[in-house]
C-alpha cells in the first residue's frame, strides 16, 4: 500500500487499533480546530517560550523565576468558555515544555507549580474541571515536551546543549522512567485526557526513547487517548495523529517538518496567532482574521485540524489580541461551521483559490481569494445536483461538462473571508 506520496505505507497501517481508539481517531478528524495554549514560567519574561535557552539563563537563576510565578488571574472556567466561544473541539496545554517545569501536581519532582511557587494550586486540574464540568463540550489534551532543559538525567544532552550549569553526567534510563511516571500521573488524576501531544523528541532523534513502551502505557491507561507525537517525521506504531507545525500538511516553510502525508491516520497543523507560542510582550504579528479562516478552510480542505495557539500572559489573562480573534473565529464558525466540523477533504485539493471540503455526497467549495465572476472547477466524480450559498442559501449558478464545473459566484464581500458554495452531488 503506497501514502499520499507514493512512499511505502508505514507499520502504522498494519497496527491492530482497538475500536475505542479508531472511534476517537474518528473524533478527532470531525472536530477540526483545537486550541493551543503555551504557558509556563518564562511567560513572565514575555520572551516567548525558549526564552531559557535563548537569553542562556543558568538553571539555578530559572528556578529562582520559577519560585515568583503565580498567576492568581488564572480562570479555568473563563479559558474554557473563550474556548466554546471559539468553536475549538479541544485544548492542547503545556503540561511541561523544554524548560523541564512541571505545571501540574507531580510527585516526581518537587519542580512543579504546586510545590515551587505561591501559587499553590494545580491549574491543569483546574482546567480538566471546567473542560467536564456542564456535560463537557471540550477534550483535553496535554503537551509533554521530551526534551528538559533542567532535568539531570536529560543526558546525554541533544541539539539545544548549552552550558547552563546542569552536571556532564545523568542516568537516562531514570529519565525514562520520570517521564512515565509523570505520563502515568496526567492520566490517571485527570479524568479522561484527549490525548498526550508530545514534542522535543527532535533534540536528539536517534536516543532510545522507548517509545513502544511509553504508547503502550498511554494506552493502557487510557484506552482512548491518542498519541501526537510532533516529531517531524512519518508516523510510527502507536502513533495515531499526524501533525505538522507552522505548515499545512506537505509543506515545509517552516524547514523541519517532512513531505510526508499519511492517509492512514487523522491530521493536524499547529499554528502561532502571532509568530510566538509562548507569550511575547513585544511580539504584535497577529494575523488577520482573513489569513486565520484561510488556515482553518486549507487545513480542512486537506482533511487537518488547525490546532491555533495562544500565550497567556504570566498573571493567567488571556490578551486582547487572542481573545477578540478567538471570539470573530468562534463567530464565523456559527455561520459557516456546517463546511468545516465533521468534513473530510473534499474532491479539489486545496488550491490557491480556496479549498473544497466535503460531508458525504455534500461539497463544500471555499472560495477564500478569486475576484471573477466564474470559477472552474475540475471534475469532482460525481454529478452536480443542487448549489447554493451557505449564507443566506441563494442558489447559485452552475455548468457541467466533461471538463469540470463551472459556477457563477456572486462578487467578493470585503467582510467575508470565505464564500462557501454547498454542492449537491449525486447521480441523476
Ligand atoms: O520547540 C517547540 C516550540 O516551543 C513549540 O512548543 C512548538 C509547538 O508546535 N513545538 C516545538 C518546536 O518543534
Amino acid at each position: 500500500m503506497l501514502g499520499l506520496c507514493g512512499a511505502p505505507a508505514p507499520a502504522q497501517a498494519r497496527d491492530a487499533v482497538p475500536a475505542e481508539r479508531l472511534a476517537a481517531r474518528r473524533w478527532f478528524a470531525d472536530a477540526k480546530f483545537g486550541l493551543f495554549i503555551h504557558w509556563g514560567v518564562y511567560s513572565q519574561l514575555g520572551a516567548g517560550e525558549w526564552v531559557m535557552h535563548n537569553r542562556k539563563i543558568a538553571v539555578g537563576d530559572y528556578e529562582w523565576l520559577a519560585t515568583t510565578f503565580n498567576p492568581t488571574k488564572f480562570d479555568a472556567a473563563a479559558w474554557v468558555a473563550l474556548a466554546k466561544r471559539a468553536g475549538v473541539r479541544y485544548i492542547t496545554i503545556t503540561s511541561r515544555h523544554h524548560d523541564g517545569f512541571s505545571m501540574f501536581q507531580t510527585a516526581e519532582t518537587p519542580y512543579n507549580i504546586v510545590d515551587w511557587t505561591p501559587f499553590h494550586r494545580d491549574p491543569l486540574k483546574e482546567l480538566a474541571d471546567a473542560c467536564h464540568a456542564n456535560g463537557g463540550g471540550i477534550k483535553l489534551f496535554f503537551y509533554y515536551s521530551q526534551l528538559d532543559w533542567h532535568h539531570p538525567d536529560y543526558w546525554p544532552r541533544g541539539r539545544t546543549a548549552w552550558d547552563n550549569g546542569r552536571p556532564d553526567r545523568g542516568d537516562w534510563s531514570r529519565y525514562l522512567r520520570f517521564m512515565d511516571a509523570q505520563l502515568t500521573e496526567l492520566l490517571t488524576r485527570y479524568g479522561p485526557v484527549g490525548g498526550i501531544w508530545f514534542d522535543g523528541m527532535w533534540d536528539k532523534p536517534d536516543a532510545p526513547w522507548q517509545l513502544d513502551s511509553t504508547y503502550a502505557l498511554i494506552h493502557r491507561l487510557q484506552p482512548a487517548a491518542l498519541v501526537i507525537p510532533n516529531h517531524h517525521q512519518q508516523p510510527r506504531p502507536g502513533e495515531d495523529v499526524q501533525t505538522f507545525e507552522q505548515d499545512l500538511p506537505g509543506a515545509n516553510t517552516a524547514g523541519f517538518n517532512t513531505g510526508y502525508v499519511s492517509a492512514e491516520v487523522p491530521l493536524e497543523t499547529s499554528l502561532t496567532m502571532n509568530d510566538s507560542w509562548g507569550f511575547n510582550i513585544t511580539d504584535r504579528d497577529f494575523k488577520s482574521m482573513r489569513a486565520l479562516v484561510g488556515y482553518l478552510v486549507r487545513a480542512a480542505g486537506y482533511g487537518a485540524n488547525l490546532l491555533l495557539n495562544i500565550g497567556p500572559r504570566p498573571d493567567g489573562t488571556i490578551g486582547p489580541e487572542f481573545t477578540a480573534r478567538l471570539d470573530s473565529l468562534g463567530a464565523w464558525l456559527g455561520v459557516y461551521g456546517a463546511a468545516i466540523y465533521g468534513t473530510r477533504a473534499g474532491p479539489v485539493p486545496p488550491r490557491s483559490w480556496g479549498a473544497t471540503t466535503r460531508r458525504g455526497d455534500t461539497v463544500f467549495v471555499h472560495v477564500l481569494d478569486w475576484p471573477d465572476p466564474e470559477l472552474a472547477l475540475p471534475p469532482l466524480g460525481a454529478r452536480v445536483r443542487a448549489a447554493y450559498l451557505l449564507r443566506g442559501r441563494a442558489p447559485v449558478r452552475f455548468q457541467e461538462a466533461a471538463s469540470g464545473v463551472a459556477l457563477t459566484l456572486p462578487p467578493p464581500v470585503a467582510t467575508e473571508p470565505d464564500r462557501v458554495v454547498v454542492l449537491v452531488t449525486g447521480s441523476r
